[in-house]
């Protein structure tokens, strides 16, 4: 999606440090950390959010990434948490799940 601010950061368009890519997903820390660590986990696919997303096994692929990031940056303890809606706090509407580890503030 053009517009989108997670599409073009998947894209490579901003340079963003990826601490994981693969053909499904990036992992790259998150701009306001809530956390000591707290990276975001994002499909390279746009899906506005979870009820949209149509392929059900990417979610798989997702929680696959959250473990992956989990060792890379070596959390022992980690919350994984995914906004749906303007209600529930979603402000990039571009699927993801959040990763944080320590000292946690809550997004
Ligand atoms: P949510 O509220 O679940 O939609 O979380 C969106 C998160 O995305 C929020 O914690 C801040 C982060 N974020 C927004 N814009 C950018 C950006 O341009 N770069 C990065 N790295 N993170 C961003």
């Amino acid at each position: 999606m053009t517009d989108c601010i997670f599409c073009k950061i998947a894209n490579g368009e901003f340079n963003t440090p990826f601490i994981i890519e693969t053909d499904d997903y990036v992992v790259f820390r998150d701009i306001n950390p809530k956390a000591d660590t707290h990276v975001l986990v994002v499909p390279k696919q746009h899906y506005e959010s979870l009820t949209e997303l149509e392929d059900e096994s990417l979610l798989g692929k997702l929680l696959g990434g959250v473990k992956k990031a989990a060792k890379e940056l070596g959390l022992k303890s980690y919350k994984t948490v995914i906004n749906t809606g303007k209600e529930a706090g979603q402000e990039v509407f571009h699927l993801h799940i959040h990763v944080l580890s320590g000292n946690i503030k809550g997004v």
